[in-house]
């Protein structure tokens, strides 16, 4: 074997050495996590801050590109940035010790960065990441040395004259058995510290124990409230097909025994109140529809569900808002921020509330276990915190939220919209009489009248169901003499106030989407 192709496959080794050395960093700092600090996780903590900082047409991309495996792309896209970090390190740890050693100093520096930018950091924190630093170099450092011992006994032979190839086979099975003992109880050991962390989340036990009051007042849904039409959106939308929009990578767990809420800022008083406190004001139900501003026109970011809990005017009543504040600033345990107008959260007739069930159990952990806003008429990111620990009544002027320096609006009344659920374009139907149907919501002000255009037809009203309140979607449909071939269907809806849907296409961004949806459909 020549001198360069010889050195060559010294560097690959070094660069299996870096990669090995880089899963021994995170199955240990998985294992400390799981045993000291959960949230300290290293790869978590860099997954939630990238999250964070990421431009915003860059968080469009991936969810228009991955939807809602997003953030299992961004693990994807974080686990080969690792190998091919780690390759380097293993490379310039081989060829100029201690640079490798360096690196990992470095992403243990930048995770403890990520870790302490979350918000819940304790002094334990720190142990995750500086113990995976420490368990990465020492093997890195090994392995790195077995391999200048094979090379030495391989290249050195000539000149030293020290070495035999039996020496030579030695030290390259040293390196090899390091190497596999080390990678595989890497595997081994991240693998299951991760698993079990996910699966002894004792929360969900918590939760799945937890019994709450029933709610005072029910919510009467009408006799016809729902059709019955293959392919329409049933009235309220299932818990499991919820869709779910958020910035957390990992799912808050969050114990309601230890569950306190703030409320501070511009108040006459200071308040704090316990998970019992809030049952104790008593229960009442609330039918929401809930929209995200990333909803395209006739997108499927919208859903309805029955939610059970307190009015947040009741509430900001205990802590007596001040004059001169205009806004409420909810903040989620893991630091996610909504800016809602505090009108919107007082007005009378207008049902904002602390929700504590969904659809008749407690919220599911994805959707703000065990409390969260809903919010009618707004759209969620300015308004449906989930995981809340605190509201702050302060100003437009002197707070800012979340997604307001990233592109969105710090004010985002829902833009009433429509949607056609049958036929879809890729289910093609039938000629014959068919019903075309559908969802149209305009929380807070209601639906007066939805109405469909068959190609270049006239626009006829569809049907509606009785609605249950103004705060929730209706279902409509229309009787259809489908012909064979393609066809477009139009759908566009009028308000309780006699406004008419926009019809000027607008992006999601800065807030919320407009335009009439044209589905094409095929019928056969
Ligand atoms: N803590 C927290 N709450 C949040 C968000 C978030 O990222 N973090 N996203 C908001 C957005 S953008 C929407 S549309 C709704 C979605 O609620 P869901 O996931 O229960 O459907 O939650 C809101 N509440
Ligand atoms: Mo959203």
């Amino acid at each position: 074997m020549s001198e360069r192709t010889g050195g060559l496959r010294f560097l690959v080794w070094s660069a299996l050495a870096g990669v090995i050395s880089g899963a021994v960093f995170l199955a240990t700092a998985e294992l400390a996590a799981l045993l000291v600090a959960r949230s300290a996780s290293p790869i978590l903590a860099v997954g939630s801050f990238v999250i964070d900082i990421v431009p915003q047409p860059f968080k469009e991309f991936a969810i228009a590109t991955f939807g809602e495996y997003d953030k299992i792309a961004l693990l994807a896209g974080l686990g080969l940035a690792v190998v091919i970090a780690s390759a380097i390190a293993g490379v310039l740890e081989f060829v100029r010790p201690p640079l490798g050693v360096v690196a990992l100093g470095i992403a243990g520096a930048l995770s403890i960065g990520a870790i302490v930018t979350r918000a819940s950091v304790t002094p334990l924190s720190f142990l995750p990441p500086v113990l995976g630093t420490v368990a990465g170099s020492v093997v890195l450092v090994l392995l790195c040395r077995r391999l200048r011992g094979w090379r030495a006994s391989t290249g050195g032979r000539e000149r030293a004259g020290t070495t035999s190839p039996a020496s030579n086979g030695m030290d390259r099975r040293r390196f090899f058995a390091l190497a596999g003992i080390a990678g595989a109880s890497a595997i081994i050991v991240g693998v299951t510290a991760r698993a079990v962390s996910v699966a002894t989340s004792s929360v969900d036990a918590i939760r799945r124990a937890l019994r709450l009051p029933a709610p005072r007042t029910t919510v009467t849904v009408p006799d016809g409230a729902e059709l019955d039409i293959p392919g329409l959106s049933s009235l309220f939308t299932a818990n499991e097909d919820f869709y779910r929009v958020d910035t957390a990578l990992t799912v808050p767990a969050i114990d309601p025994a230890s569950w306190r809420l703030v409320i501070d800022g511009m108040v006459d008083k200071r308040v704090e109140l316990s998970f019992d406190d809030l049952l104790a004001m008593g229960l009442d139900e609330y039918a929401i529809t809930l929209t995200c501003v990333s909803n395209e026109v006739g997108g499927e970011l919208v859903g309805n569900a029955m939610w059970s809990g307190v009015p947040i005017r009741d509430i900001l009543e205990l802590a007596g808002p001040q004059a001169g504040a205009d806004m409420v600033l909810s903040r989620s345990i893991d630091g996610y921020t909504a800016s809602t107008p505090l009108s919107a959260l007082t007005d009378d007739g207008l049902d904002a509330i602390l929700a504590v069930s969904m659809n008749g159990e407690p919220l599911p952990l994805e959707h703000g276990f065990p409390v969260r806003m809903v919010v009618p008429g707004l759209y969620g990111y300015v308004s449906a915190t989930k995981w809340l620990t605190e509201l702050k009544v302060t100003t437009f002027a002197q707070d800012e939220a979340y997604w307001t320096p990233r592109g969105y609006s710090a004010e985002a009344p829902i833009k009433f919209s429509s949607r056609v659920d049958t036929p879809k374009l890729g289910k093609p139907v039938s000629a014959g009489r068919i019903p075309i149907a559908g969802v149209a919501w305009a929380q807070s002000v209601g639906i007066e009248r939805v109405e469909v255009k068959i190609d270049d037809g006239e626009w006829v009203p569809a049907t509606l169901s009785t609605p249950i309140n103004s705060d929730t979607w209706v279902q409509w449909f229309m009787e259809w003499d489908a012909t064979p071939g393609t066809h477009y269907v139009g759908v566009r809806a009028v308000n309780k106030n006699g406004d008419l849907q926009i019809e000027e296409r607008s992006p999601i961004a800065p807030n919320g989407s407009s335009g009439w949806q044209r589905s094409l459909i095929s019928v056969t």
